[in-house]
């Protein structure tokens, strides 16, 4: 069998390449402004089709959304059967299936990579796609409804919904009637499985008070709305920044990346929040989740990604022993050089813990290799995977006694609740209002684990982002040669100093982290690398670091 190539030529004319763009599939898929992806999203529609083939027919997902960027720009990115990110080989491939300049030319390429990776034409290709709230997002869906159309593949559209959710049914669908069956393969039969397992954790625990959740007025906002309808009582959620169709207000001063990055409340819930209530942001697509506080005094105390590692780790280690399986899982941490230096010792003197470089793909591979794997970015993108085997002894340990009984029971509903294929803000939210209600903690107890370095990250727009070039899991830069030299003599001068510099996977920026003993000190060291960077770029003046 041969590729429809009549077809995919008269469907490809229809979504011609901006001639002057170059795509790449960075480390959140294609990312851009939503206005010139058209071509782009037809073509990754094939080859998500033949990715399909390649894996026998198994569905395959592609979710078209630009998560926390503004709201202008869009993105889409595939996801592999078992719910995890593209295989990094075909990450590739898609960048080369982008930038073809003509149909012809993209006719060519589909042809060598179908023969390069021995694709078997005749294979079914099965498709499940999404899309966020975003205003380019419909029309771009009808451009990847051509692609799947030009290749004849099956497609599935899963409508407006939230990244998480995506990847939660391509899971599903692909371990429908087998012995890993991973849920209904519905945004019902997620909701019915997280709700489910929330309340058998909290059943007993007292009530919590009410929780106020920012929504970016994106996509999250819709599956709160939902999840509430299955929660009842057992949780009070107070949406705020649920309008998803103003124009202009998605990621607005609101959501989980202007909580991280500008360390403040986003201000429609300044006269909503109270002192010591809790409060948590979702970023756009819902797959990251800040928390915070206000004390007494009405000052702002942030709970980040690690804050949510330190308190979900430690509580899993607290079951696995109260279960008597301290010597059989071993809990581990994986973080990136982001993560608070604060964090990393308090966490490292109690579990093993390592770091790689930004990008989900990266914390998910490095989590698969424990037992029980506990992975955030400090931006709050995170999750908890749990080996195969650790799910076979949860199911088959016999417990001694009714304390152990009850925590492996804990375990198992764990493992139900927690969306195991990537973050995920709503799984990752209730897991943390279980653990806060088993330990009866409110924010300042939680906040008070271990205590953050005061730090600031800050970018610098360059011409040429890829002249930067890291190694260390991103801790160091090798390129442009003597950048890293210059950055050392500047952090020896700082107390607990640390500071690096990496470019963006998904921004034509670099990103610029220090942290310091005292917030003066982090800024300054962060604004004085940043502005090496610049001087090393000889950056527009315009364009001073931010
Ligand atoms: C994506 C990735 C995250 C990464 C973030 C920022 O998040 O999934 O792993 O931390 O981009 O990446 P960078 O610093 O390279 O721009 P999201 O939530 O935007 O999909």
């Amino acid at each position: 069998m041969s590729l429809p190539v009549e077809l995919i030529r008269k469907l490809a004319d229809q979504h011609p390449k901006p001639a002057s763009l170059r795509f790449q599939y960075g480390t959140a898929g294609f990312r851009t402004l939503g206005t010139v992806l058209d071509s782009v999203m037809f073509r990754v529609g094939i080859l998500a089709a033949l990715r399909s083939k390649r894996l026998d027919g198994k569905t395959i997902g592609v979710m078209v959304t630009a998560s926390h960027n503004p709201e202008a720009d869009n993105g889409v990115k595939l996801v592999d059967p078992r719910g995890e990110m593209l295989e990094a080989a075909w990450e590739g491939h898609a960048t080369i299936l982008a930038n073809a300049p003509s149909s012809d030319s993209f006719i060519d390429a589909l042809q060598i990579l179908v023969k390069n990776l021995k694709i078997d034409l005749s294979k079914p290709a099965r498709i499940i796609y999404a899309r966020d709230t975003r205003p380019s997002g419909g029309a771009l869906v009808s451009a990847l409804e051509d692609g799947i159309k030009a290749i004849g593949a099956e497609g599935r559209n899963a409508g407006v919904t939230t990244t998480p959710i995506l990847h939660y049914l391509v899971r599903a669908i692909n371990t429908k009637g087998t012995k890993d069956e991973y849920g209904e393969d519905s945004e019902e039969g997620y909701m019915k499985k997280l709700s489910t397992a929330f309340k058998k954790l909290v059943a007993g625990k007292p009530s919590s008070p009410p929780l106020i959740v920012d929504c970016a007025n994106g996509v999250g906002a819709q599956a709160i709305a939902e999840i509430i309808q299955y929660l009842g009582d057992t949780l009070q959620l107070i949406p705020h920044n649920t309008d998803t169709t103003t124009p202009g207000v998605l990621n607005h001063a609101s959501g989980a990346d202007f909580v991280k990055t500008t360390q403040k409340l986003p201000p429609s819930l300044a006269s909503v929040l109270k002192p010591g209530q809790r409060g948590c942001s979702f970023d756009g697509d819902a797959d990251r989740l800040m928390y915070y506080y206000l004390d007494d005094r009405g000052q702002f105390h942030m709970l980040d990604g690690d804050k949510i590692a330190a308190l979900v780790a430690a509580f899993i280690v607290e079951l696995v022993k109260a279960a008597g399986l301290e010597e059989i899982v071993r809990v581990g941490i994986v973080q990136t050089a982001y993560a608070n230096g604060g964090s990393t010792k308090y966490l490292a003197s109690r579990l093993p813990v390592r770091c790689v470089p930004t990008g989900v793909k990266h914390l998910h591979h490095a989590a698969e290799k424990y037992d029980v794997g506990v992975y955030f970015e400090a931006n709050g993108h995170g999750t908890v995977l749990f080996s195969p085997e650790t799910d076979e002894i949860f199911r088959t340990h016999q417990p001694s006694t009714p304390a152990q009984s009850t925590a492996l029971n804990h375990l198992l509903n764990l493992t139900q609740l927690i969306n195991q294929t990537v973050g995920d803000a709503l799984s990752d939210m209730l897991l943390v209002e279980v653990v806060l209600a088993h330990k009866s903690y409110s924010g300042a107890e939680w906040d008070s684990l271990y205590v953050d370095l005061p730090n600031r990250l800050v970018k610098v727009v360059v011409v040429d982002r890829n002249i930067f070039r890291t190694e260390d899991a991103e801790r160091r830069l090798v390129s442009p040669p003597g950048l890293q030299a210059k950055i050392d003599e500047l952090v020896r001068r700082y107390e607990a100093g640390r500071a690096f510099v990496r470019p963006s996977g998904t921004e034509d920026v670099v990103r610029v982290y220090a942290e310091a003993m005292l917030r003066p000190q982090a800024d300054e060291l962060a604004y004085r690398v940043a502005g090496l960077v610049y001087d090393e770029v000889g950056g527009d003046p315009a364009k001073r670091p931010v």
